[in-house]
């Protein structure tokens, strides 16, 4: 790994990237709950939260909207992407060069690679050249590192989430995203197995604010390095709340229960019936 090489995307050597992909990747029905949400200008004024740290979106949301954030916003550029509607074993499509994404002004690529899969083999090789491409633009790199296909059947267990922030390391990640492997201790092992590299949650369908506020303070404790999150944002009815106390356990090393406490929907911390 390089030092710094994802300085531009980090504050304090953390990272909370924004994620806003989900209408590729699982279509629009992730934005039934919050249907505004549907609207990118929604999600980039969210993204203008100091506690972003970049936003990851696709190459035609970048096009069409960046160009009014670009003060306010560091780009992610996902280059690579699959919809809910391919059936076939886990692959992603590359859309975008890094030339281009360099063009529109981001500061990052993100790339998913499903290790495990039957097209690992072609999605790695897909990777080098984006990675060596974005070295020569000084961009960082960020590896969607999800193990899923083939005889995969538990994609979150503690050895494949070690093995896919190894991967992130091997293949030349400055960031490696992972899916949460369900304990501290499963996390601990996949930040230690990516040695020094940075290993980022995957925030994962929405939960409750507690829930998810005591998995990211899990998460942290166990040597993550942040936060790479969608739905449990951009889902919420009001996102920027989530963001300050998601903003106090990552970079202020609060504890769940006192960042809770800077949210007043969930009645300071205490669980409400619209608390979901
Ligand atoms: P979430 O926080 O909403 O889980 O988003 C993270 C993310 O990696 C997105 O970038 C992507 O769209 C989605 O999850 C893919 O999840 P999956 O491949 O499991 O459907």
């Amino acid at each position: 790994m390089i030092p710094s090489a994802d300085a531009a995307i980090t504050r304090d050597d953390k990272a909370l990237i924004l994620a806003y992909d989900h209408g590729l990747e699982h279509g629009p029905v992730d934005f039934e709950d919050v249907p505004e949400s549907t609207d990118p200008e929604t999600v980039f004024d969210i993204a203008t939260h100091d506690a972003v740290t970049a936003l990851a979106v696709q190459k035609g949301i970048a096009e069409g909207y960046y160009p009014s954030y670009e003060d306010d916003v560091e780009l992610l550029l996902k280059l690579n992407g699959t919809s809910n509607l391919w059936m076939g074993e886990p692959n992603s499509a590359v859309n975008c060069s890094v030339d281009y994404a360099a063009e529109l002004g981001a500061k990052a690529i993100g790339f998913t690679v499903y290790g495990g899969s039957n097209h690992e083999i072609e999605m790695v090789e897909e990777f080098r050249e984006a990675q060596e491409a974005a070295r020569e633009h000084d961009m960082s790199v960020v590896m969607w590192s999800y193990p899923r296909g083939q005889g995969l059947k538990n994609d979150t267990s503690a050895g494949t989430i070690a093995y896919a922030s190894r991967l992130g390391l091997e293949l030349g990640a400055d960031i490696t995203k992972v899916k949460y492997p369900g304990s501290a201790e499963a996390m601990q092992w996949a930040c230690e197995s990516a040695a020094g590299s940075k290993v980022v949650m995957s925030g994962g369908s929405k939960t409750s604010d507690r829930d998810f506020l005591s998995t990211v303070e899990t998460a942290m404790r166990a040597g993550a390095s942040g936060l790479a999150v969608g739905r449990n944002v951009f889902q919420r009815e009001n996102p920027t709340e989530l963001l300050d106390a998601l903003e106090a356990v990552i970079f202020e090393e609060k504890t769940a229960d006192e960042a809770l406490g800077l949210m007043p929907s969930t009645n300071n911390g205490r669980a409400t019936a619209s608390d979901d």
